[in-house]
């Protein structure tokens, strides 16, 4: 039997680390990062590795494992973002779908976007795709800001949110195991 594909799509607005998180889960550089936002258009596939999922010893289950930055969707000013060319976003939108799991990131340092909750709740209920939701740039906030966040985000998304930091790696470990324990459930 060929090995399962478990694709894992990386949402988020421009400049709120998608690029540097995908290169802190590759543990190396795979996607640009950049300064001054609109660096990925087209969206970047890497294959990250193949995962056992399965229990038995004799009939081993394994999955392999391929993240997609995507291109950011939105700028941070909430609106459509210009950069992204019809043929970017078809091909954008194509990932999305095609993807098993999507991992929302919201930047610490600007919060939750608007158009971003309306995205979350149309791929979670019209799309049924399981979604992680990340905070990243933790290593920014302070205890007080980390909380009202997280209790915004929470009555917002009914989603329990999980802090990033690309920079330290700090909640990166976290990140992957809430992934290999779904893939596990
Ligand atoms: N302080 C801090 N900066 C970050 C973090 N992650 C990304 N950045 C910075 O945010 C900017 C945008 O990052 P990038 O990965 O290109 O964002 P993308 O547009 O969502 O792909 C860059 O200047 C990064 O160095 C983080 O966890 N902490
Ligand atoms: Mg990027």
């Amino acid at each position: 039997m060929e090995d399962r594909k478990f694709k894992i799509a990386i949402l988020g607005p421009e400049n709120s680390g998608k690029s540097s998180i995908m290169n802190a889960l590759f543990g190396r550089y795979v996607s640009l990062v950049s300064e001054v936002g609109g660096t990925t258009k087209m969206p970047i596939k890497r294959y990250w590795g193949k995962l056992k999922i399965g229990r038995s010893k004799e009939n081993p289950e394994f999955i392999n494992i391929v993240f997609v930055d995507l291109g950011g969707l939105y700028t941070t000013s909430d609106k459509q973002s210009p950069i992204m060319t019809p043929k970017i976003l078809e091909k954008t939108f194509k990932e999305i779908n095609d993807s098993d799991m999507i991992i929302h990131v919201i930047d610490g340092s600007i919060g939750l976007l608007r158009s971003f909750e309306k995205l979350h709740h149309l791929l979670k209920f019209r799309y049924q795709k399981p979604i992680i939701v990340v905070i990243n740039k933790c290593d920014l906030l302070n205890n007080i800001d980390k909380e009202i966040l997280k209790k915004y985000v929470e009555n917002r998304l009914k989603n329990t949110p999980i802090f990033v930091s690309a920079k330290t790696f700090e909640g990166i470990p976290e990140l992957l195991d809430t992934i290999i324990r779904y893939l596990k459930r």
